[in-house]
């Protein structure tokens, strides 16, 4: 059970963060619109949410999820792969140490947590533009020393592993065509997304409740019959970044 997460505020500047997407310039008045929704849905589901103040120097600091993967045991502090976002990990610290031990990923090693999904005790980490194998092997060794497995697997299509694939409860993957015949990922029920709502992977299961983002009828329905409780919200400013919903919190 998820009890505590943590957040921050996006900065004024966050239009200038990392982008690939061409989906035109987000609003800083939305964006904070959508963030403050996504703080009072963690709140609704029982959290306890410490929002931390913005960054003005990294425009990408609110993806708090990338600095930092973080278990029941510890929470691993990452070094962020792209050198736009090298620093944030320092800004996340003093925040986690006050519920957990710390331990990091060291130089050549790079691990952004939107790589790294965590289903029970059993971690898959994601080799992608931003997390290396040096680093995935640190993070590997760290989860071990706490009781934990873990597996690599290779990302060819999307920003992050959570870009495309997610646990969303009851043994079962919501995941992109991409993933589906990964055999790393066998063993799991599936529910493989539709050509055009890719971007709904990116959805949060927090206890008992999806968080999807609004306006994926396909996968919604697919979701509904597992029979959870699910929540939609609005996503366009975070998307503009490259971002989603899972990027916007670490939970623990
Ligand atoms: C980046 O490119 O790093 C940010 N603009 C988006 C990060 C999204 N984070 C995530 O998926 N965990």
């Amino acid at each position: 059970m998820f009890k505590f997460a943590i957040t921050r505020i996006p900065c004024k500047n966050f239009s200038r963060g990392l982008t690939t997407s061409d989906l035109g310039v987000p609003s800083y008045e939305l964006m904070l619109d959508q963030h403050t929704a996504y703080i009072e849905t963690l709140k609704d589901l029982g959290l306890d949410v410490e929002i931390l103040e913005a960054e003005n120097d990294f425009p990408d600091a609110h993806f708090v999820e990338d600095t930092a993967v973080v278990t029941p045991d510890v929470a691993v502090i990452t070094n962020p792969g792209a050198d736009a976002r090298k620093g944030e990990e320092v800004t996340i610290e003093p925040a986690l140490s006050k519920y957990k031990p710390i331990e990091k990923i060291i130089a050549p090693g790079t691990v952004d947590g939107g790589d790294v999904l965590m289903v029970g005790t059993h971690f898959f980490i994601g080799i992608s533009d931003r997390t290396n194998a040096e680093g995935a092997a640190q993070l590997g060794k760290i989860l071990e020393k706490y009781g934990n497995t873990w597996d690599s697997v290779p990302v060819e299509a999307g920003l992050h592993f959570k870009s495309s694939v997610n646990y969303v409860g009851k043994n079962t993957l919501l995941i992109t065509k991409e993933f589906a015949s990964r055999k790393e990922l066998e063993g799991y029920e599936l529910i493989v997304l539709k050509d055009g709502e890719e971007y709904a992977g990116n959805t949060l299961l927090i206890n008992e409740t999806l968080i999807m983002p609004a306006g994926y009828p396909d996968t919604k329905s697919k979701l509904d019959k597992l029979g959870m409780n699910i929540v939609e919200l609005e996503t366009s400013e975070t998307r503009k970044m490259d971002g989603g919903l899972t990027c916007l919190s670490l939970r623990f």
